[in-house]
């Protein structure tokens, strides 16, 4: 049976502290989740956010949507919370001027998009305007501190949520670092990131979480009772957008985590990609 993770517990056993609720870009209560299974919806392509798509719901978990673009493959299923800016119901778009897109990788010629769009809108059945929520403001400035105790999407298995803390703070970024894993995970953000929440949010709004990761073979727990003292990766350039990695097999055990940083003026060698 599923038990919910004891933070009360957890927290003690760490000495550490929770972010407080006013540093995240959350609503206070997380939002109900009225969507259904096969509801359609308009989403903003992740791949290509200057285009609107018309996307299907997967999965409803918590307060979050599991969301695949019509015309798209089962590859490319991507995560919004309800109250998502970049969701809105189907004829949003057309009133405010726009055309509906084709996704990226749409999987039939760009000609067929037309009929394959009626088609697809044919019969759906929508989601209602009213379920759709606000985005909740974003904090006026970054509030989080060093080794403060947060839940934070793993964005390389965005269906999970999971025990983290804040490794560093810099300027409007944070350092989200997974407790119990050996930084593989890890990645910088904006305090206002939609993929954060306070301690408590999964239990609150009905989604499973990720405890941390386990003792390794020593015996000795791999949890972070201290704020690394070494300094971590500085935040990538703020205009870089990554795409979402393909989910990883749930299956096997984490392989060791390798960091390789090479100076954007070296090459590699022929092995190594650094342009990446
Ligand atoms: N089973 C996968 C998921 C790891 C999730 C880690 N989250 C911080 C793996 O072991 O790679």
């Amino acid at each position: 049976t599923y038990q919910p993770f004891d933070w009360d517990e957890y927290l003690k056993e760490t000495n550490s502290v929770p972010a407080p609720a006013n540093c995240f870009k959350q609503a206070i209560e997380p939002p109900k989740n009225e969507f259904k299974v096969s509801m359609k919806l308009e989403a903003l392509d992740p791949r290509n956010v200057t285009s609107t798509c018309i996307a299907t719901v997967i999965t409803v978990l918590g307060s979050r949507l599991r969301l695949r673009l019509d015309g798209s493959d089962n590859k490319n299923d991507f995560w919004r919370l309800v109250d998502s800016r970049e969701i809105n119901p189907v004829g949003h778009c057309e009133k405010s001027g726009g055309m509906l897109q084709p996704p990226l990788g749409f999987r039939m010629n760009a000609s067929s998009w037309p009929m394959f769009l009626t088609k697809t809108l044919n019969g759906a059945l929508m989601a209602p305007a009213n379920i759709f929520q606000k985005e909740p403001p974003s904090p006026k400035c970054n509030l989080f501190q060093v080794g403060q105790k947060l839940e934070a999407v793993d964005k390389k298995n965005p269906q999970l949520i999971c025990c983290a803390t804040v490794g560093a703070v810099k300027n409007d970024q944070i350092h989200v670092t997974f407790d119990g894993w050996r930084g593989a995970f890890d990645y910088w953000c904006k305090y206002d990131s939609r993929d954060i929440f306070p301690v408590g949010w999964c239990a609150k709004s009905g989604h499973p979480m990720q405890p941390p990761g386990q003792k390794n073979n020593t015996g000795h727990s791999r949890y972070k009772f201290k704020p690394a003292l070494t300094a971590p990766v500085p935040p990538p350039p703020i205009t870089s957008t990554v795409a979402e990695a393909p989910e990883a097999d749930t299956s096997a055990p984490p392989p060791p985590p390798i960091t390789i940083q090479i100076r954007k003026s070296c090459s590699g060698g022929p092995l190594i990609d650094s342009t990446q």
